[in-house]
């Protein structure tokens, strides 16, 4: 990061509010993953829909690499404590890829199934915001599997933990379902400009 995109960067901090409450600015780009890596094999992997959707659907890596794709930049929010302006991510537009099998009136929720088990709920209202992505591409390059390869939902308006690394299926469903973090105090609407970072649960 040159010494001129981080004046410009602190300038535009002081005038336009970028920055939530609680948060500073960072030009890193963090890893924070619970447990390790999984690995990534593209003759093995799939995404599934599946729930409240017209059709149930699956996509292979080839499959999947052929949607149409959008590319967004955004700033990016982590309950960490972190921001970073600016972030150049490319995939598939969520509101787009919805319309392939159609989703029922009734699902209210969209649950995020990674592998090794990381879970993470956001209401569909959420999804559907135009800068919502199934991402497998940051500044112009594919992926790193810290980062989450080799897709991730991409919800910029929520705290970074509802964007769910090693995505491997979306359940779309009625009800809401608390993923792991959500589950571990973490808040559940996660909206960085309410600071809804944790959550008194009942069991403590
Ligand atoms: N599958 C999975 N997705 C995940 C996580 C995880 O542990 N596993 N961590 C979440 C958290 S807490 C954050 S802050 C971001 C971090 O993304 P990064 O490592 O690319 O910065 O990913 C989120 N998505
Ligand atoms: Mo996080």
């Amino acid at each position: 990061m040159d010494f001129l995109k981080r004046r410009k960067q602190e300038e535009q901090i002081k005038s336009e509010g970028r920055l939530p409450p609680g948060q500073s600015l960072t030009q890193k780009f963090p890893v924070l993953t619970y447990g390790p890596n999984p690995p990534f094999n593209p003759e093995t992997w799939d995404l599934r829909v599946f729930g409240e959707v017209e059709k149930e659907m699956r996509w292979t890596w080839a499959e999947f690499q052929q949607l149409p794709t959008t590319t967004i930049t955004t700033d990016i929010h982590c309950v960490t404590r972190w921001s970073q302006f600016d972030m150049v991510w490319e995939g598939v537009l969520f509101r787009d890829f919805v319309k392939l099998f159609g989703v029922k009136p009734s699902a209210k929720y969209v649950i995020a199934h990674c592998d090794y088990d990381y879970t993470t709920n956001t209401p569909l209202e959420a999804m559907m915001d135009d800068n919502v992505l199934l991402a497998y591409k940051y500044d112009g390059k594919m992926l790193e599997l810290d980062h989450g390869a080799p897709l991730r939902t991409l919800v910029p308006k929520l705290y970074f933990w509802k964007s769910a690394k090693f995505l491997r299926a979306l359940e779309f469903s009625t009800v809401d379902k608390p993923g792991f973090w959500e589950n571990a105090g973490y808040h559940n609407e996660a909206d960085p400009w309410k600071e809804e970072r944790f959550q008194r649960r009942g069991w403590f």
